[in-house]
């Protein structure tokens, strides 16, 4: 049943064949996105899900960097970071529809998907919430005295969330291995953090003395040469740093945000300029490495297993009734 993702380039150089793999795995997440999408409009996946749709370099460019054992945390708009560091497509829209055989046997839904074997802490519907356990597995790395790394995804919306400066302050303090990653995607919810944030976004970890970082999180490239610098740097001891990639989420907050009036269409327009898969299939073509019947071929591929994993989670059983109070602690 399980289709894991084998493509983890664990940091080092990636060639051409391995900047494939990387856009595999940004076509794998948007497809998932997109059918995930389609359940919601068609009434057959229970509540609503945040698509990362326009987002995905940051998840891929990072994870690329990473090992099987590291760790990440996610956030309420978590399908790519979880796909990225590896999950299978079938248990995640499993997940999705609340049917056993999903990571949190279909209790967790959309925004708690976690899943040990590779990595992954967990998706987390509380806003900034991931920045705690993070910074907790960076203690637990550096006390077992291992060489992971732990990255932790928020959002803009999070640096309002005051754990995230407790936790920055006591990565700084104790030189923990974590890397946190602000995905600037403008907005929180429907408001531009321009009437939400002040000062400088950087200047929020450099106060702590936290090295930190702005890139573009559009070009794939980008992010994973930075993300193999820090990851390196957290490796051997050089303790936390704070990235801030900005990006742009192409589709409502979530899927029930049809019409976004708090945003215009020229703004969308120029921000779908710098589609993140655009960006790395027009690299890749303009260096020869590639071409559009070779994304043409990746895509349809990915299309057939993402369809098979759809139909997979459609028929699978939804857990025992009598399975309603084990594995819920709260
Ligand atoms: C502690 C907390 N406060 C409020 C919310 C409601 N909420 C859900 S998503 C969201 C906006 C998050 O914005 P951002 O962190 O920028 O992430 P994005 O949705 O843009 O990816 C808010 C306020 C929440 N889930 N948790
Ligand atoms: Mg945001």
């Amino acid at each position: 049943m399980t289709e894991t993702n084998g493509t983890k380039r664990n940091g080092a150089e990636m060639d051409a064949e391995h900047w494939l793999q990387a856009y595999e795995q940004m076509v794998r997440i948007r497809s998932f996105e997109e059918a995930a999408n389609e359940l919601y409009t068609s009434a057959r996946m229970p509540g609503i899900a945040h698509l990362y749709i326009g987002e995905e370099a940051i998840a891929v460019g990072m994870c690329e960097a990473l090992r099987q054992d590291d760790y990440i945390t996610s956030t309420h708009r978590g399908h790519g970071h979880c796909l990225a560091k590896g999950a299978a497509l079938d248990r995640m829209f499993a997940e999705l529809l609340g049917k056993e055989a999903g990571y949190c046997r279909g209790k967790g839904g959309s925004m708690h998907i976690a899943d040990q074997e590779t990595g992954n802490l967990g998706a987390n519907g509380i806003v900034g919430g991931s920045a705690g356990i993070a910074t907790g597995a960076g203690m637990s790395i550096k006390l077992r005295g291992t060489d992971q790394v732990a990255v932790c995804f928020f959002g803009d919306g999070a640096l309002g969330q005051g754990l995230l400066y407790e936790s920055m302050n006591m990565a700084q303090l104790w030189k923990l291995p974590v890397i946190y990653v602000c995905e600037n995607n403008q907005y929180g919810e429907y408001t531009h953090n321009s009437k939400t944030a002040a000062g400088s976004m950087i200047g929020r970890a450099t106060g702590f003395g936290v090295h930190a970082q702005g890139i573009d999180g559009q070009d794939i490239r980008t992010v994973y040469s930075t993300a193999r610098l820090l990851v390196d740097r957290a490796r051997k001891g050089g303790g936390p740093a704070f990235l801030v990639c900005d990006t742009y989420r192409f589709r409502g907050h979530h899927v029930g945000d049809i019409d976004r009036p708090y945003r215009t269409r020229e703004e969308e327009e120029e921000w779908a300029k710098r589609d993140p898969l655009k960006i790395l299939e027009d690299w890749l073509t303009k260096t020869q490495q590639a071409d559009a019947s070779v994304f043409e071929r990746i895509q349809q591929d990915v299309q057939t297993a993402v369809d098979e994993a759809v139909n997979f989670a459609l028929e699978a059983p939804f857990p025992d009734e009598s399975e309603v109070e084990r594995h819920v602690y709260a």
